[in-house]
């Protein structure tokens, strides 16, 4: 099946991510994927072989072909696949949309959320110009809805060999593997400096992953790392440049602890089954806050009540903008005691996740149910 995958960049690196990942899988069911994207700058900081400056080009991956345009007026000649993909409503040209016939499938790829009304939308048709239908899809924690966005062959690897991988591939020693391994890829907030200290308390020797991010730029600005080095001397700092998304997804399996922030980076930190805290995109309104209740009121179904409290409070307290770093303080020193039992919710959670299938493999079951061909 030929597909096309339609990406405006909004901001950061989430929106690109996503559809980067839904493609590989997509390739790697053997389906022919195009990416049109208005931004290949940012498409090229998390797959290395992005060349920015042309229009079009083919990018080899694990044995397979993407095709990418860049997203201008040349896409006019392009025409559509049996399935066009729109991702969170980015409004596709009206020229293209013309070339549709009635056997194309058209997407509209939601956000993800863990609210409840996402289920009463999921799949449904929206009417659109000659009486075409573009249809919801939305990513989601339950079986009701698309399911969760990752690709099937790089999760659930060994944490040992991956520690061993990802030693070798950011040039640190191997000595450092026994260590507690702490990822920050967040958006900036003086939280991340007493969520650290906080984790340092337990574990002084704690090794820090801080790839480029506006996290890390906000730590280093703030002078964050002298201070660190005189309250905590046996702490590791690790900085360094954006890796492929693959590579990403392996530092995140190798960690003792994930403080992540957009859809993708937390969909992945969730199925490695390791303990996460979620710094959630903001949005108007404090929309943001309720989606972050929703997911934790899933989430916490696997844990118990005492647990459940120490998990709930700590995240919601690290995304208030303005909140009292001393009560911070205390609700991530019970999120570290509790540290072993929130492990075992995060394990039985990542299972459950894994076994409501992924978003591609859902949106092909969908594309078979529609056109009455077989999965
Ligand atoms: O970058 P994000 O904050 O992105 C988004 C966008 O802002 C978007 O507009 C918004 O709607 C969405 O968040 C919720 O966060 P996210 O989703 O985690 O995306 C980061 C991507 O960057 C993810 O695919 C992983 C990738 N990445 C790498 O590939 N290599 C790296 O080294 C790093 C740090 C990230």
């Amino acid at each position: 099946m030929n597909i096309d995958i339609f990406c405006r960049v909004i901001d950061n690196y989430g929106d690109i991510g996503v559809c980067w990942r839904l493609a590989k899988e997509l390739m790697l069911s053997d389906h022919s994927v195009t990416i049109i994207s208005d931004h290949l700058e940012v498409f090229a900081k998390i797959f290395h072989e992005v060349n920015p400056s042309k229009n079009f080009q083919i990018c080899c991956f694990n044995g397979k072909n993407l095709k990418l345009y860049r997203w201008q007026d040349q896409i006019e000649n392009y025409m559509p696949g049996d399935m066009v993909i729109e991702a969170f409503a980015c409004n596709i040209p009206e020229s293209f949309i013309e070339k549709f016939t009635d056997k194309t499938i058209w997407i509209n790829l939601e956000y993800l959320s863990a609210e409840d009304w996402i289920e009463g939308c999921h799949k449904l048709p929206s009417l659109q110009n000659r009486g075409l239908k573009k249809f919801f899809f939305f990513p989601g924690f339950t079986s009701g809805t698309g399911g969760i966005n990752f690709n099937s062959n790089t999760l659930k690897l060994d944490k040992k060999e991956l520690r061993h991988h990802v030693c070798r591939q950011l040039g640190l020693n191997q000595t450092l593997s026994d260590r507690f391994w702490f990822f920050i890829f967040c958006y900036e907030t003086p939280n991340i400096k007493t969520v650290i200290e906080c984790v340092l308390k337990h574990h002084p020797e704690t090794l820090l992953l801080l790839p480029e991010s506006r996290s890390t730029d906000y730590l280093k600005n703030t002078g964050f790392f002298e201070e660190l080095k005189n309250e905590f001397p046996h702490a590791v700092c690790h900085e360094y440049p954006m890796v492929e998304q693959s590579e990403f997804d392996k530092i995140l399996g190798s960690t003792d602890l994930n403080l992540v922030r957009g859809e993708d980076s937390i969909c992945q930190a969730m199925l490695y089954g390791t303990p996460f805290i979620w710094h959630i995109y903001e949005q108007d309104n404090n929309a943001h806050l309720e989606k972050l209740e929703a997911m934790l009121d899933r989430f916490c179904k696997f844990a118990t009540d005492e647990t459940a409290s120490v998990i709930r409070k700590a995240m919601v307290k690290f995304n208030e903008k303005i909140t009292s770093q001393d009560i911070l303080c205390a609700n991530f020193n019970e999120f570290m005691l509790e540290y072993d039992k929130i492990c075992e919710a995060a394990e039985k959670w990542s299972d459950y996740l894994y076994a409501n299938n992924n978003l591609s493999t859902n949106l092909l079951k969908f594309y078979y149910d529609l056109t009455e061909r077989k999965f």
